[in-house]
């Protein structure tokens, strides 16, 4: 779509409200970004210019040429944006030249309010839903276990002409999966995903133009539990005790005609509905899909002449006022892993490996089946001493799937309704299994990857990809702390101790700005957010220190990866009053009353004093809602939160810290927030520091530090010149360290420093998932110490880069992201006493590096002295280094190191 090609900066990777062309959209005001790339050094866009233009190709709206060499967004400020509405956009970028180029996309809106909607909640009668007949051998006993069929729904309807355009707006209270003509339709997972249904349900839009034909068409639908009528959490109440007891779809499609006349077919009481051959569907327990009860065609526009079995729908509720298109990327199936190694384990029965950890399902071809056979899958993260699949650590999640064959003799089973956290899998019910007969299918919210990261020690390399997999597998939908065990909640410390490493593996943006719906949402009307959201019925207690602190936590932190300031306006109101509700309860500014449940550091080896810690959280909370609050120019709420927090800081030393900087309790993590969160006075701050790295020598080097203090230690120290320190940690190989793990069978982050020992076995199956991200929030300083990228301090959306490699006795590493202002990257390499660095800077962005050599005046850049070089400045230079200031564009420093 390029339409003049410039020499100067060039745009690309257009996103509207940080999708790429989204479809269904209901913000007012989105805003189109775009990235910049260039070949050229020191370039830097002179300005921009944005068009939108509606589907008829008027346009709407037109910033002309704005002279602003930093932007990489704007707001869309034109008139009212129309409901069910494709705009097409362009971004122009001036170079210094003044030559434009341009780069075109486009997003659509959805029913934009409540009132846009007609359809009805529909499903089957619920009164002879769950009368099944007596379960059979291999089956869940439904009434016993709560659980109950899937339902299927369906609609035949005459379209006379092949209609221009076609879009299905749809959702379920439960999870639903449409198909038009029997094919079907999108490929999202687990929608419309997990919210608190009773204030919310999103709704998503598909283009089905090209499944409709002239004639008899057939739109059709099966619902399942989900979140919404299954078991959720570690509740083990039956399903429904949350949200709501039997599935439900809520569907509009829209048929444009060319000429403009829309006809609206829409979910009520004239559609019919079925039990699905689906007998149950839970996330937790599983699926089990009877091929025997399956009615071919059921789905295709002939289907509606077999009635049998088929009522005519129920109709549960008129209601739309709650429905929001969804913000967050959908649930996809991203990749496929084969199997490793397939093992026979007993008559009938085999163990699969896969080789990962991950979460999502099996794809399995089942061969030799004869009519009311039971193949059953089970699913483990580890197997047991004996060889056996170990689920002792699901708790009540059953993990297991079940199929029973109809009159084919070969069937492929993939449970669409269920997902599982696992690495092995034991099928039984099959005389024989080949390896290429079965396929892991990973699931994940589908966040654009944007990081990448590797070193000279493969053992740091493989704890990179054990972190980048705990992601994976516990952003589904929501950001979870497992996906295996009957938890999987949207735990809010695990959340914000992730989130730095998590916005440099992926784009984020869009799957938290989603989850803080919910965040806020589950804030009490006395200000106080929870310790998980989306909140469930029965799991409502009060934020604790480090999770409720999330809800401020995590909107700054997305400021300032993404420089977008509506994270800060759309959480400002709920920050504030979380803030607040801790001083309203603690006026005497140190936080031990209203603490919730009061996790401490969860996980710790060493407990840091309660106090301590939620203070400590206290004063970060208030000082970043005053900053803010600065961003967005309210300059009375920023000097309010202002003042509050230094009163806390002062307080927290005068009640913790002694003259020579130590903190009460002397432990890792207190010192770790202290430093971390600013909290000491400058006079304290060196023997603050003294005494953390003194601890850390004792402990081996080790660490004691719990789920708070976790992801702060390697930064802290860095920052504080023990970069050797962190280095040393994480090489450790001995628990508690990352890499224990690692050499003992992990491929992902284990919840528990000790989740299994040679010594001892399993940790205790109550609490010990392999696969819990908390603890790899050391992933931040793989790529921002090892490698050195990073943004300077006040930076937000990568306008200032620090470049700051830490390369301890590695001798290579290198990192990559993909930032809302274009391709940042480092490499450096280190040989025979030259150290070698790399640099990326995108357009309209300066860096500062820092080069580490033990000649400052010997620096070169791309062969010249560093002084001489075009685009460098020099900045300084330290004892064992070289800074220099750099615009845009590609450098290569050399450098002696030895
Ligand atoms: C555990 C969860 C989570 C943690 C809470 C306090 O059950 O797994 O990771 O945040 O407890």
């Amino acid at each position: 779509m390029t339409e003049s090609q410039g020499r100067g900066p060039l745009p690309y990777g257009l996103r509207c409200d940080h999708r790429v062309e989204p479809l269904g959209l209901d913000e007012p005001a989105p805003l189109l970004s775009w990235r910049l790339s260039s070949g050229r050094r020191g370039d830097a866009p002179a300005g921009y210019r944005v068009r939108v233009r509606d589907e008829d190709g008027t346009q709407v709206w037109d910033t002309g040429a704005v002279d602003d060499p930093s932007a990489v967004s704007v707001r869309y400020g034109g008139p009212a944006l129309r409901a069910r509405t494709r705009y097409l956009w362009t971004v122009a970028v001036a170079g210094a030249d003044g030559a434009w180029t341009q780069e075109g996309s486009w997003f659509e809106t959805g029913m934009q309010g409540p009132s846009a909607w007609t359809a009805a909640w529909i499903t089957h009668d619920p009164s002879v839903l769950d009368v099944v007949d007596a379960p059979e051998e291999g089956e869940l006993a439904l009434a016993d276990h709560g659980l109950q069929p899937a339902v299927r729904l369906r609609k035949a309807f005459e379209v006379p002409a092949a209609p221009a355009g076609a879009r299905l707006y749809v959702t379920a209270r439960g999870l639903y999966e449409m198909r038009v003509n029997g094919e079907r339709v999108g490929d999202a997972e687990l929608a419309p995903g997990w919210t608190d249904y009773r204030d919310r349900v999103d709704y998503q839009v598909h283009d089905v133009t090209g499944l409709l034909r002239p004639g008899t068409n057939m739109l059709a639908a099966t619902v399942a539990d989900g979140w919404w009528s299954g078991f959720a959490g570690f509740d083990p109440r039956r399903p429904g005790a949350h949200y709501g007891t039997f599935p439900q779809l809520l569907a509009e499609l829209h048929l444009v005609h060319a000429g403009g006349a829309v006809d609206v077919i829409a979910t009520g009481g004239d559609w019919q509905s079925a039990r699905s051959p689906v007998r149950y569907a839970d996330l937790l327990k599983g699926e089990c899909h009877d091929l025997r009860r399956e009615t071919p065609g059921w789905d295709l526009p002939a289907g509606d002449r077999d009635d049998a079995g088929w009522l005519p729908a129920w109709v549960a509720g008129t209601d739309p006022s709650r429905l929001t298109a969804s913000a967050a990327p959908p649930v996809r199936a991203v990749r496929e892993l084969p199997a490793r190694s397939v093992t026979r384990a007993g008559e009938n029965r085999f163990l699969v490996d896969f080789g990962q950890n991950f979460a999502g399902r099996v794809r399995l071809t089942a061969r030799g089946l004869t009519r009311g056979d039971r193949v059953v899958v089970r699913h483990g993260e580890a197997l047991d001493d004996a060889g056996g699949l170990y689920t002792a650590n699901l708790r009540t999640a059953d993990a297991t799937d079940v199929l029973i064959a109809g009159d084919d003799a070969e069937t492929v089973f993939e449970p669409r309704f269920t997902y599982h956290g696992f690495r092995h899998v034991e099928v039984t019910g099959l005389t024989a299994l080949d390896a290429g007969d079965i396929t892991g299918v990973v699931l994940h919210s589908d966040t654009p990857w944007a990081g990448e990261f590797t070193c000279s020690d493969p053992g740091i390399d493989r704890l990179h990809q054990a972190i980048c997999w705990g992601q994976r597998s516990n952003f589904v939908s929501v950001p979870t702390d497992c996906p295996q065990r009957d938890e999987r909640l949207g735990w809010l410390a695990d959340a914000q101790v992730f989130l730095p490493t998590a916005c440099l593996n992926a784009d984020v943006a869009a799957f938290f700005d989603g989850w803080l719906r919910e965040v806020r949402g589950a804030q009490s009307p006395d200000g106080a957010f929870t310790n998980v959201a989306p909140r469930l019925a029965g799991v409502a207690d009060e934020g604790a220190p480090g999770w409720g602190d999330a809800g401020v936590l995590i909107p700054w932190h997305l400021y300032q990866v993404y420089g977008d300031e509506r994270f800060l306006e759309r959480n400002l109101d709920a920050m504030c009053a979380w803030v607040d509700h801790i001083h309203r309860h603690n006026p005497g500014l140190v936080w031990t009353r209203r603490v919730g449940p009061h996790f401490a550091d969860w996980l710790a080896p060493a407990p840091t004093p309660r106090d301590v810690l939620a203070t400590a959280y206290f004063a970060r909370s208030a000082d970043l809602t005053a900053r803010a609050a600065g961003v967005l120019g309210r300059d009375e709420t920023a000097a309010r939160y202002g003042a509050l927090a230094g009163h806390i800081r002062k307080t927290f030393t005068e009640r913790f810290a002694t003259p020579d900087g130590r903190i009460h309790g002397d432990t890792q993590t207190g010192y770790l927030l202290a430093l971390a969160f600013g909290l000491l006075p400058a006079e304290l701050v060196p023997g603050a520091v003294r005494r953390l790295a003194e601890l850390v020598e004792e402990a081996g080097p080790g660490l004691t530090t719990g789920f708070l203090g976790v992801g702060l230690i390697a930064p802290v120290l860095d920052a504080h010149g023990h970069a050797d320190l962190a280095h040393a940690l994480l090489r450790r190989t001995d628990p508690p360290s990352w890499l224990y793990p690692l050499g003992h069978g992990a491929t992902t982050v284990w919840e528990r420093w000790d989740g299994y020992t040679a010594e001892r076995g399993f940790q205790a199956a109550a609490m010990n998932s392999f696969n819990h991200y908390a603890l790899g929030s050391v992933g931040e300083w793989l790529h921002r110490g090892v490698a050195g990228l990073d943004q300077a301090p006040g930076s937000a959306g990568y306008r200032e880069l620090l470049i700051r490699p830490r390369p301890g006795d590695l001798t290579s590493a290198s990192a990559r992201y993909e930032s809302v202002r274009g391709t940042v990257a480092t490499a450096w390499s280190r040989h025979d006493g030259v150290f070698d660095l790399r640099v990326t800077v995108p357009p309209g962005a300066t860096a500062t590096v820092h080069v580490p050599t033990d000649d400052p005046a010997g620096v070169r850049e791309s062969g010249v002295p560093a002084a001489d070089a075009p685009g460098v400045r020099i900045a300084g230079a330290g004892p064992r280094e070289l800074r220099c200031r750099i615009a845009s564009g590609e450098y290569r420093f050399t450098a002696g190191l030895h």
